[in-house]
């Protein structure tokens, strides 16, 4: 008998399906079409387990949505502007574009020796003009529409990347680059932003409308950061200045004993200037120095709770309406500028970080609600600081009432007195997206002394990114020293003009990407409108949990953007989200090269095959899980494809040899495949992807067990039927494999891919119950009602769940299990 050698199987389909356009996506879909969508991969030259864990199950989905007869897009690109190019670059001396080429060319035959199904007609490299001045076309919509600007502000900078980075890639505790894991510092720069905020409300409220993660809306939700509060406006006691504060909990009001001012705050800057004096000269000098020392710090490590807090008196007082109360007014880092109205109202008793600035500064601290614990008492320790629930004492109108209906009516009573006004505020801040490097989409504007700031016309793209650069990382953009990049003649007035220099963030590329694949080819925009109508939104994306955030929130608002302005008929890109989990290194730990612990699947390949590796981490726990790899567990679905293979060729030619037949046994094969079957598809449908593997495999154990009873010989034509499902059922998992074995066997002459999905018969599952008898020492404890062919483990099982065999079993010790398949089960006890 031929053994199973994934090897020779593996590269021969491959090519066969090369050859004849197996994957070949229909131009023409019918209504029927499935966008089945993995996150495109940056070509770092190498495909880690990782990126397997992604490609693998999301290529299993788009082959069982093929099978049930869908038109099915599942493409494949790359992601290949960035950082890393440049640094290889430098590195290694050669051109960004050619170690990106390179790349991309050795990371595609290893994508192709996983065995996907991705249509590469219609790649996707970012990198390329032809999709890159797509990127500048949507810049120039952008900017057309009043959302792309310049602006000077503090930003993010990477001292190692050399470049400002967005919001959203700062990560962690210490405000770290997403990129390398420098920290951060800040930078005051002119730079391009998109103005993401002004989708704030829709970004949020459109969550509801996707079927994501909970994880990933969280997540998000907290980006975006909406709250609702009011803006109260005080007068400023001997001068003739307001200042207004953002509270979201203006019920404390009466409680107020004084008010922060960030260290950016107008008023503070007046004082700074001496446009407004204080009482004292030394005042103005200790403001102006606090100043000074807070703002060379980052805006997270300002917001730290528990750090001590610091500041400086500016000399003046608020004054409180409500009761008359002069509040000395302080300015202090922990408020942000950028926060609200950059000033807050202090409410000791009530809010941790003004208790802590209270406490520091000798500030007096009322009471105004008293929480759950009951406690009225006047508060002198931390743990009294009530923030979340209780009733209002101390405060007027407001005496007895739940603390959320006290804000509701004291928001009221402010907006009637015309001290306050409703307010919604927002953490999102708008995106940045220029860089000061090398490999990435030029942003295409011109500078001219007459006109200004000129976009580049539209029938002027492709600026294109030269080739020969010097792009050495120096903190400005390499283009600038490229002269005949940067000289140019301005659109308006054709006199001499300069280009801007910066390029985009990547992630720009990767906001639209999706909706170029339904027509790679096109030209006439960046993407053709009828094919995207075809086949868009993406059904399902698939891709990690890093994206929740950044290309993830980016993606929603360019397609916003574009359904706003361009007509896109959906506002959401991803109906369907599903984040895998992480492959950890054998010993639990996150693979990386400097623990050893890194699993290369090329060599896993090479011991195991393709389809093993596939199944195998399909196989390891729940798909949003992961987990650790491990080399046993992928040697155990090695044996479960053998054995397929094995049982599949000794049937393999079976002829009746005229023995009679076994109705019973015959029905009870076409149960155990059908019941599998519906297992499998129903697991399919939500990813269960190890349960699935898990029935197949106790399928293959109840074939065997049959097999010895139901020959081949005695059966040919029932076993045919059973391979004729079992073979499609298992080729989303195992594609070589099954087209090998459905050839093989000779079961049609058409790829086994394009076969319908087999469907189960519900009523042949129905009918094969079976009644098992339950006996402890020789003695009926009850009868089950269960499906034929349970084995004796299920059996057992369900014997335990009955309560009348349970409390016969408690306490005692099981000598000896009888079993019977479909008839009994007879557990010996000691007495
Ligand atoms: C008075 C008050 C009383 C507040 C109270 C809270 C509790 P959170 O805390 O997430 O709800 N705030 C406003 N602007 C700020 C800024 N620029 N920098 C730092 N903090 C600022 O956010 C809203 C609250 O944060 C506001 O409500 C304000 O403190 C503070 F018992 O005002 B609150
Ligand atoms: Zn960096």
């Amino acid at each position: 008998m031929q053994r199973y050698n994934p090897k020779t199987i593996e590269q021969k389909w491959q090519k066969i399906w090369d050859e004849t356009n197996l994957y070949e996506t229909p131009q023409e879909p019918s209504n029927n079409t499935y966008y089945c969508l993995a996150m495109f991969p940056y070509p770092s030259g190498n495909l880690h387990v990782g990126h397997w864990y992604n490609f693998g199950p999301a290529d299993t989905i788009a082959r069982f949505h093929r099978m049930q007869g869908r038109d099915v897009l599942h493409p494949m690109g790359f992601d290949a502007f960035g950082l890393p190019a440049e640094n290889a670059a430098i590195k290694r001396n050669i051109a960004p574009a050619e170690w990106t080429a390179s790349n991309i060319e050795y990371m595609t035959k290893q994508l192709k020796r996983i065995g996907t199904m991705y249509d590469w007609d219609r790649e996707v490299n970012t990198s390329q003009p032809d999709y890159y001045r797509w990127n500048q076309w949507l810049f120039l919509k952008l900017y057309e529409h009043g959302l792309a600007y310049r602006k000077n502000a503090t930003v993010n900078w990477c001292p190692s990347c050399q470049t400002v980075l967005a919001n959203e890639q700062v990560v962690g505790d210490a405000n770290e680059c997403e990129r390398c894991g420098t920290p951060v510092i800040q930078k005051e720069l002119e730079q391009w932003y998109f103005k993401i905020t002004d989708y704030a409300d829709r970004l949020l409220d459109d969550l509801d409308n996707i079927d994501w993660p909970g994880r990933v809306k969280t997540m998000q939700q907290n980006w975006i950061g909406r709250k609702y509060g009011i803006d109260i406006t005080y007068d400023v006691d001997g001068v003739d200045e307001k200042i207004t504060v953002f509270t979201t909990r203006p019920d404390t009001n009466f409680g107020a004993t004084f008010i922060v001012l960030a260290p950016e705050h107008d008023f503070v800057k007046k004082i700074a200037d001496g446009a407004i004096r204080p009482h004292s000269e030394s005042r103005a000098a200790e403001v102006v120095e606090y100043v000074q020392k807070s703002l060379s710090k980052t805006e997270l490590e300002r917001q730290e709770e528990g750090r001590i807090k610091t500041g400086a008196f500016t000399g003046f007082y608020a004054i409180n309406k409500l009761n008359g109360e002069k509040m000395p007014i302080w300015v202090s880092d922990f408020v942000l500028a950028g926060f609200g109205t950059g000033a807050v109202v202090g409410v000791p008793g009530h809010d941790m970080r003004d208790y802590q600035f209270a406490t520091t500064f000798g500030i007096p601290i009322k009471r105004v609600v008293v929480g759950p614990d009951g406690d009225d008492s006047p508060i002198n320790e931390s743990r009294q600081v009530q923030e979340k629930a209780g009733t209002m004492i101390n405060s007027d109108f407001l005496n007895g009432i739940e603390i959320n209906d006290a804000i509701a009516k004291m928001m009221d009573h402010l907006e009637e007195k015309g001290w306050g006004e409703r307010k919604k505020t927002y953490r999102l801040r708008d995106w940045l997206i220029s860089r000061q490097r090398y490999w990435g989409t030029p942003i295409p504007i011109v500078y001219c002394k007459k006109c200004g700031e000129v976009p580049v016309p539209y029938d002027q793209l492709p600026v294109l990114l030269p080739r020969d650069v010097e792009f050495e990382p120096t903190g400005q953009s390499p283009l600038l020293k490229d002269d005949e990049f940067v000289n140019t003649a301005c659109p308006m007035c054709e006199g001499p003009a300069k280009r801007e220099t910066d390029t985009m963030d990547t992630f720009v590329c990767s906001s639209w990407y999706f909706l170029r694949y339904p027509n790679t080819q096109y030209t006439e925009g960046p993407f053709d409108m009828e094919a995207v109508k075809k086949w868009l939104p993406v059904d399902h994306y698939i891709g990690g949990i890093e994206h929740a955030i950044l290309h993830l929130l980016y993606a929603r608002f360019v397609v916003k953007v574009l359904h706003d302005h361009e007509n896109l008929p959906f506002k959401e890109p991803f109906k369907k989200l599903t984040n895998q989990g992480i492959i950890l290194g054998p010993d639990g730990q996150k693979m990386s090269k400097s623990r050893g612990n890194v699993v290369d699947p090329d060599d896993q390949v090479d011991s195991y095959g393709a389809d093993t590796l596939r199944m195998y981490l399909m196989f390891m726990g729940p798909y949003e899980h992961g987990g650790p790899y491990d080399f046993g567990g992928i040697g155990g679905v090695r044996r479960f494809l053998d054995r397929f293979w094995n049982i599949a060729m000794e049937y393999h030619g079976a002829v009746s040899d005229g023995a009679e037949r076994n109705a019973e046994l015959e029905t009870r094969l076409a149960v155990i495949v059908h019941k599998t079957l519906k297992k499998v598809s129903g697991d399919l449908e939500s990813m269960g992807f190890n349960t699935a593997i898990a029935a197949m495999m106790e399928m293959l154990n109840q074939l065997y067990r049959l097999r010895d009873k139901l020959p081949f010989t005695m059966a040919p034509e029932a076993w045919r039927e059973a391979f004729a499902l079992t073979i499609p059922m298992l080729a989303p998992f195992a594609p070589h494999m099954s087209e090998e074995l459905w050839h093989t066997l000779g079961l049609s002459d058409q790829s086994v891919h394009i076969q319908r999905w087999p469907v189960w018969d519900d009523e042949l599952i129905q009918e094969a119950i079976t009644t098992i008898v339950v006996q402890i020492n020789g003695k009926v404890r009850a009868n089950l009602q269960m499906q034929a062919g349970a084995d004796e483990a299920q059996v057992n099982a369900r014997a335990h769940e009955d309560t009348n065999v349970s409390r016969h079993l408690e306490g005692k010790e099981v000598l000896k299990t009888i079993f019977v398949a479909d008839r009994l089960i007879n557990f010996v006890v000691r007495n």
